[in-house]
C-alpha cells in the first residue's frame, strides 16, 4: 500500500509558516522520487483557480472545496498533493478530508504558530492593515479561525526552523506508512 496517493493539508493563520514548510516538504518528497508532488499553495490557488473569490465564509468554503477537489484527483491517481490554505472552518476541512479519504490518505497539519507571533512577523503588512480596519474579515483579527482538534500533526514555528518542521511532517508520513 506504500504507493497509494495522499494529501498533506496544512491549515493555520496568515504568516504562520504554512507556505514555507509546504515548500520545504515538497523539496524533501521530490528528492525521495517515485511519485509526482503537487503544491497547491493558498496564494497561487487564489491567483489561478479562485481569482473571483473574496474572503466571506461562503467564498472561503468554495475556495477550500476547489483545493480539496484538485487534491482528491491527484490522490486518486497515486500522486502527492500538498495544500497550504488558511482553511479556517472545521466543517469544510472535514468535507475535504472525506473527499480525499475515498481515494487515499489525508494528513492534516495544524501550523499552530500563535497569532501574536504571526502578527509580530507581519511579513506582508496585512495584520497592520487589518488592525487599522483597512482589510475587513481578516482571519484572527476580525474573522474566525477554528483550530483543528485532532489533526494528524501540530507544529509551531516559533523559534523552530522550517527544516525541522518539514522533517516532523516526513516522520509523520513515515509512521502513517505513506512513504
Ligand atoms: C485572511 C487574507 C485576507 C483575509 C487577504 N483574511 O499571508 P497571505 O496573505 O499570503 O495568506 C493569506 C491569503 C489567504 O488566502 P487563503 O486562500 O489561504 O484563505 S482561505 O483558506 O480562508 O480561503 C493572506 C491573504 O490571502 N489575505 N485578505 N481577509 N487572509
Amino acid at each position: 500500500r506504500s504507493q497509494q496517493g495522499f494529501t498533506v493539508f496544512f491549515t493555520g493563520l496568515s504568516g504562520s509558516g504554512k507556505s514555507t514548510i509546504a515548500n520545504a516538504l515538497m523539496v524533501k518528497l521530490m528528492e525521495m522520487g517515485g511519485r509526482p508532488v503537487t503544491l497547491l499553495d493558498g496564494d497561487v490557488v487564489r491567483k489561478h483557480l479562485s481569482s473571483e473569490l473574496g474572503f466571506s465564509k461562503e467564498h472561503r468554503d468554495i475556495n477550500i472545496r476547489r483545493i480539496g477537489y484538485v487534491a482528491s484527483e491527484i490522490t486518486k491517481n497515486g500522486g502527492i498533493a500538498i495544500c497550504a490554505p488558511i482553511a479556517p472552518y472545521t466543517a469544510t476541512r472535514r468535507a475535504v478530508r472525506e473527499m480525499i479519504e475515498q481515494y487515499g490518505a489525508f494528513c492534516e497539519v495544524h501550523v499552530a504558530t500563535p497569532l501574536e507571533e504571526c502578527e509580530r512577523r507581519d511579513r506582508k503588512g496585512l495584520y497592520k492593515l487589518a488592525r487599522e480596519g483597512k482589510i475587513k474579515e481578516f482571519t484572527g483579527i476580525s474573522d474566525p479561525y477554528e483550530a483543528p482538534e485532532t489533526p494528524e500533526l501540530c507544529v509551531d514555528t516559533t523559534g523552530v526552523d522550517v527544516d525541522n518542521c518539514a522533517h516532523q511532517v516526513i516522520l509523520k508520513l513515515e509512521s502513517m506508512g505513506l512513504i
